[in-house]
């Protein structure tokens, strides 16, 4: 099975990003995970963008906060999907990182989840990769259930208690 990365701007993005983290391995996927900054890092970010498809990566996470550049970064130099996590980590409160995410210009696409939108990143990631992984699809398929179950489970308890 093809491999998650995940890059992130700087170590203090790290408490949403564990998010990503956790939830990719819950579902069994290897997830690689550095410290590369858009504008602190370029060559770093670059060098793993253009050798990500070659090295069993399917699809590459970046998140990144303030004038997020990363996910962006990444996405120029790379033809694998990328997602985008803007980190809510300003004065703006995330708001500067989703814009800078999300805008990018026509060919260079970046799906971009919600302002420390990490656990979505994660399923969005292993919704790619489960398009050519039936075992995958599977747990995706398990997990949607129980988690349908478990909502009309608190709808039954919230209605008997009335
Ligand atoms: C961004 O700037 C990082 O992704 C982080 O969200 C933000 C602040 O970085 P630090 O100054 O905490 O390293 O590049």
């Amino acid at each position: 099975m093809k491999k998650v990365g995940i890059i992130m701007g700087s170590d203090s993005d790290l408490a949403v990003v564990s998010k990503a983290i956790e939830t990719i391995s819950r579902f069994g996927v290897v997830v690689e995970t550095h410290i590369y900054s858009a504008h602190r890092t370029p060559e770093a970010v670059r060098n793993f963008a253009l050798n990500a498809k070659n090295n069993g990566f399917g699809v590459i996470i970046a998140a990144a906060g303030k004038a997020a550049h990363l996910a962006g970064a990444v996405a120029a130099n790379t033809t694998l999907p990328v997602v985008g996590i803007p980190i809510k980590s300003s004065a703006l409160d995330g708001l500067d990182a989703l814009l800078s995410t999300v805008q990018m210009p026509s060919g260079v696409p970046v799906a971009t989840v919600a302002i420390d939108g990490a656990e979505n990143a994660a399923f969005l990631a292993i919704q790619i990769l489960a398009i050519s992984d039936e075992g995958l699809s599977q747990k995706l398929s398990a997990y949607k259930q129980t988690a349908a179950e478990n909502v009309l489970l608190k709808d039954k308890e919230f209605n008997t208690k009335k």
